[in-house]
């Protein structure tokens, strides 16, 4: 059969809202995509332990430890379920990872920036996880199987994250003015990047309107965002604290929030690795990988031994 006729039945398949698995065939861009697009989803849990990493050993209390301790660890197994889906499409962890570690492949603009308060811990869950879930709602439905199936999974941890997020700053907006003020600078700093999480608008975006036909994505950029502001604007009045965008403007008209202008510029220059802290994430991850290298090696040292004895058994 010509590759013409392959191709015509695949989007078939994703017309009639079939799941691509592994074993099937696809066009090869359809695989590039969806390993790109997966392994730096999995890289940005990976790289997004860091700043929340930052604060596990000054949390004010027990209870805020323990909660955060459970949010890191869910990030590390969301990595994990990633690189799994993305392995089944004929890539190595062992790539993935070096392409991580030289720069080559990207991850979320977002984990480049410090966290300088405790509420910045509010402030991530709330916002970050609030626009990764958003994101990750629309990926439950991706076209490829194994991408939908780690996705479900993922955001029932993504929403506690969210809520406890959002519980951190509302203890912290009704505290004292110190805390109410730390409240206040933390949205300040972590909302403009929060948009940004969302990738280029929709005119900028290169993968979209491919990634949309494939299924890959069922949302664009801009809409995503649309719908995170919309939400995030009504949210903010229970906290009686305010965004940091004058433009900021319920639009009886078209229904939503209008806003003002992201900073592209700085966009750009935190996904080419200039950003606050692109540096210091890479060092860390590298670091970790070279301090994990005997755990991998003992690992290998373990299964060989343990081939060996099945094989004289
Ligand atoms: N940062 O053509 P598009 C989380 C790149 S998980 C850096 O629009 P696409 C959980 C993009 O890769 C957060 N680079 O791209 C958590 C492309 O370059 P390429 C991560 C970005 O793929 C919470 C170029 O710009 N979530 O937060 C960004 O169609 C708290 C052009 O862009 C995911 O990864 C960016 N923000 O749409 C963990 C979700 N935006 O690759 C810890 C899955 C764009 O061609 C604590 N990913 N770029 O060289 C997606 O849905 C999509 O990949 C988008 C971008 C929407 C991010």
């Amino acid at each position: 059969m010509p590759v013409q006729d392959f191709e015509q039945l695949f989007q078939q398949k994703i017309d009639a809202e079939d799941k691509i698995e592994p074993k099937d065939w696809m066009p090869e861009a359809y695989r590039k995509t969806n390993i790109r697009q997966i392994s730096q989803h999995a890289h940005s849990e990976i790289v997004g332990m860091l700043p929340e990493g930052n604060w596990i050993s000054r949390a004010p209390s027990l209870k805020r430890k323990a909660i955060l301790i459970a949010k890191v660890q869910d990030e590390a197994g969301h990595g994990l379920y990633l690189y799994s889906a993305a392995e089944t499409l004929g890539m190595s962890r062992d790539e993935m990872i070096n392409d991580l570690h030289s720069g080559k492949a990207k991850y979320s603009s977002i984990f480049n920036y410090p966290s300088l308060t405790w509420a910045d811990m509010g402030a991530i869950g709330w916002l970050v996880d609030g626009a990764a879930i958003l994101n990750q709602v629309m990926l439950c439905r991706t076209s490829y199987g194994p991408y939908a199936r780690a996705m479900v999974r993922i955001c029932k941890e993504e929403s506690f994250h969210q809520r406890q997020g959002f519980e951190t700053l509302l203890v912290l907006s009704r505290g004292t003015d110190e805390q109410k003020a730390m409240c206040q600078d933390s949205i300040n700093r972590w909302w403009w990047p929060s948009l940004m999480m969302f990738g280029p608008k929709d005119s900028e975006s290169t993968n979209s309107d491919q990634s949309m036909k494939w299924k890959i994505k069922r949302k664009t950029n801009d809409e995503l965002r649309q719908n995170f502001i919309d939400m995030i604007a009504e949210q903010i009045k229970v906290l009686g604290m305010t965004l940091p965008d004058e433009k900021l403007k319920w639009n009886e008209e078209k229904k939503h929030y209008d806003f003002g202008e992201i900073n592209w510029d700085e966009f750009w220059a935190v996904v080419k690795g200039n950003g606050p802290c692109n540096k210091q994430r890479l060092a860390a991850r590298r670091k970790a990988h070279e301090e994990g290298q005997w755990v991998r090696e003992a690992a290998m040292a373990f299964a060989e031994k343990r081939k060996l004895k099945t094989k004289a058994a």
